[in-house]
């Protein structure tokens, strides 16, 4: 995340760290069940999905430290990688990680643990309306943060991100776009997957997921994200379909 601030775990329970089995970090992600973490499926590219070689932690205030009281570690057991996902233009980057722990379990809800709400199907917030993005990505050109950070952005309008300054016809209608009016604070490197969520009567919906921008934090190049309201039922069916195999 490009400005913003540092926000300890317990403020966005939800967040989910990908790894590989070697231990390089790969994307976000979030807990949308006990057994469900919900990424981009731009996360995996290059990787076999068949071969599911990746440790989900939660609880993770920061990908390079380890807090045994705190964290929580599970491997792939299943990822479903959305069937129209668009490698070219990232149309439909979105995936579904079912995790296990080594003792087949699912997560613990704890302080640091806890799933975010899915928004109930064609819930529409309006233009301008404040949420937040959280990572461990890119702070700067330089490097990443590795401490997790959380930003307040702006939703704005299909036709704003979809004129000729800003996207274009790149962003399609399983895309939205958010920014500061100012551009100082997005997603970056390394926060691919991770929420973008809206509190909505005072509870936390995830809206989002950080999918793809040119560069970060540029003027009239907001960050785009995963319009999860569109993936309801892919949603609810890939979790009951594959909880039955
Ligand atoms: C990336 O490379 C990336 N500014 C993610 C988000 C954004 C740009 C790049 C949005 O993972």
């Amino acid at each position: 995340i490009v400005g913003g601030s540092f926000t300890p775990i317990e403020s966005q329970p939800w967040v989910a760290a990908i790894f590989t089995r070697r231990g390089q970090f790969l994307c976000g992600g979030s807990l949308i069940a006990p057994c469900w973490v919900l990424t981009a499926a731009h996360c995996f590219e290059g990787y076999d999905p068949s071969e599911k070689e990746f440790t989900v932690y939660l609880g993770k205030s920061a990908i390079n430290e380890t807090n045994a009281l705190k964290e929580q570690k599970f491997i792939v057991q299943k990822l479903v990688i959305h069937r129209q996902y668009n490698a070219s233009n990232y149309n439909y980057d979105i995936a579904l990680l079912k995790i296990k722990n080594k003792d087949g379990g699912c997560a613990v809800k704890s302080p640091s643990t806890r799933t975010v709400c899915l928004p109930p199907k064609d819930t529409q917030l309006p233009v301008g309306y404040k949420c937040s993005i959280v990572g461990y990505g890119k702070e700067n050109a330089w490097g990443f943060s590795k401490i997790l950070k959380e930003g307040q952005v702006n939703l704005l309008s299909q036709s704003e991100c979809r004129s000729k300054d800003y996207y274009g016809d790149k962003v399609t209608g399983n895309m939205f776009c958010a920014a500061k009016p100012n551009w100082r604070i997005d997603a970056c490197k390394g926060d691919s997957g991770g929420p973008l969520v809206c509190e909505v009567a005072g509870r936390m919906f995830l809206f989002g997921v950080v999918s793809w921008g040119d560069g970060c934090a540029q003027r009239n190049k907001p960050g785009v994200y995963t319009k999860v309201t569109n993936f309801n039922k892919w949603i609810l069916k890939t979790l009951c379909n594959v909880s039955l195999v």
